[in-house]
């Protein structure tokens, strides 16, 4: 399959500069008769939720109001976030009161797919709660091109566009998860998904009929559910992408990614099932699909990986007919030459 991005990348990847004029943001939202909240899941951040909840209610409620409802829906801390979350005018739930009688699980997508049930507006924002670097740019990037274009329906961030050094191209896009993991993946079976620079990002805004439609894994698979799902329903078309700068979070150590790893695959699996993408006779793409920075600009750069495969050497005329002849000893119990050399189960 021929495939190009570029032009998708061009047309559907922003700026948040291009949205920094609030007054005229509202007031296109405004005339639309839109309303938008602001969902913060939280579990035990105390230390960056108070400036978070800050900023947005100062800036994009009292100001400008963009935001029409600031929520934290908290999955059970146990430190002081939800009451610091609170004293500075942000809505608290406990995740677990809402919608009580389905049950508590445990995890961040939990308490994204508890906001849909909770929250009014007809665009919810997500925004992570560990953000060191926190400023209004993290929503008004992501809803400036929802109010502005009426045909996109799911805007995901991306952030530290990187530097080119002078010894070449610093490969850039997602975190490691996303480059070991996500992005093969997607190489694999979902192309077009691969024009996501970072698919993983905890930052999204999304249309209400787009969130009340689809399933959410509770924990980490939440964010690749969400672009299989809705990629499947709609198309690349409604996805845009933002370029938010430089994001600053809690770095997570290798095992933990291993945890996000293996939680992301459980949700891929089952989509892979769902819709009867790997029969016996799949033909995998053999293209893989990074972002690279060139001149300050992301750019898709494709790689062509074949991963060919030599049979057995017992398989081979020749071998066989040149293989040195075992000890009689060993030679007791041994498979006929030709017989899978795999090991069987016990
Ligand atoms: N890990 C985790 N995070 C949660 C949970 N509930 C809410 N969150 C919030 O989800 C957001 C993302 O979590 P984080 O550990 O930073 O994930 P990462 O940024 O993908 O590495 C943060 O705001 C967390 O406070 C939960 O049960 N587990
Ligand atoms: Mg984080």
């Amino acid at each position: 399959m021929k495939l190009n991005l570029n032009a998708w990348i061009r047309e559907h990847t922003f700026h948040h500069s291009r949205f920094a004029d609030l007054a005229a943001l509202v007031q296109e939202k405004e005339r639309q008769g839109l309303s938008i909240s602001l969902c913060i899941p939280t579990l035990n951040e105390e230390k960056t939720i108070g400036k978070e909840v800050v900023i947005f209610k100062s800036e994009l409620m009292h100001r400008y109001p963009l935001l029409d409802e600031i929520a934290v829906i908290d999955s059970g801390s146990t430190d002081r976030t939800r009451e610091i979350a609170a004293s500075f005018g942000a809505d608290v739930y406990l995740s677990s009161e809402i919608l009580p009688h389905l049950g508590e699980r445990k995890g961040k997508g939990e308490n994204l797919w508890k906001a849909i049930y909770q929250l009014k507006g007809d665009i919810i924002v997500y925004i992570d709660a560990d953000i060191k670097n926190i400023h209004p740019r993290f929503v008004y990037g992501l809803v400036g091109p929802l109010i502005y274009n009426p045909s996109l329906k799911y805007i995901k961030a991306f952030y530290d566009r990187p530097l080119a050094f002078s010894q070449g191209i610093r490969p850039t896009g997602g975190g490691r998860v996303t480059e070991i993991l996500v992005r093969p993946l997607f190489s694999l079976f979902f192309p077009e998904l691969t024009a996501i620079i970072q698919p993983l990002s905890g930052e999204y805004a999304v249309r209400r009929e787009v969130l009340e439609q689809i399933p959410f894994p509770i924990g980490y698979g939440v964010e690749t559910a969400h672009l299989i799902d809705v990629y499947r329903i709609y198309g690349l078309e409604v996805f845009g992408q933002t370029d938010l700068d430089q994001r600053v979070h809690r770095n997570q150590e290798t095992r933990a990614l291993g945890k996000m790893a293996f939680g992301i695959l459980q949700t891929f699996l089952r989509r892979m099932e769902a819709y009867e993408l790997l029969t016996p006779n799949t033909e995998f793409s053999t293209i893989l699909r990074q972002f690279q920075v060139k001149e300050d600009q992301f750019e898709l750069v494709e790689y062509r990986i074949q991963e060919e495969e030599r049979p057995p050497m017992n398989t081979i005329e020749e071998y066989i007919a040149k293989r040195p002849t075992s000890s009689p000893r060993k030679k007791r119990g041994r498979k006929k030459a030709g017989s899978p050399s795999l090991p069987e189960d016990a």
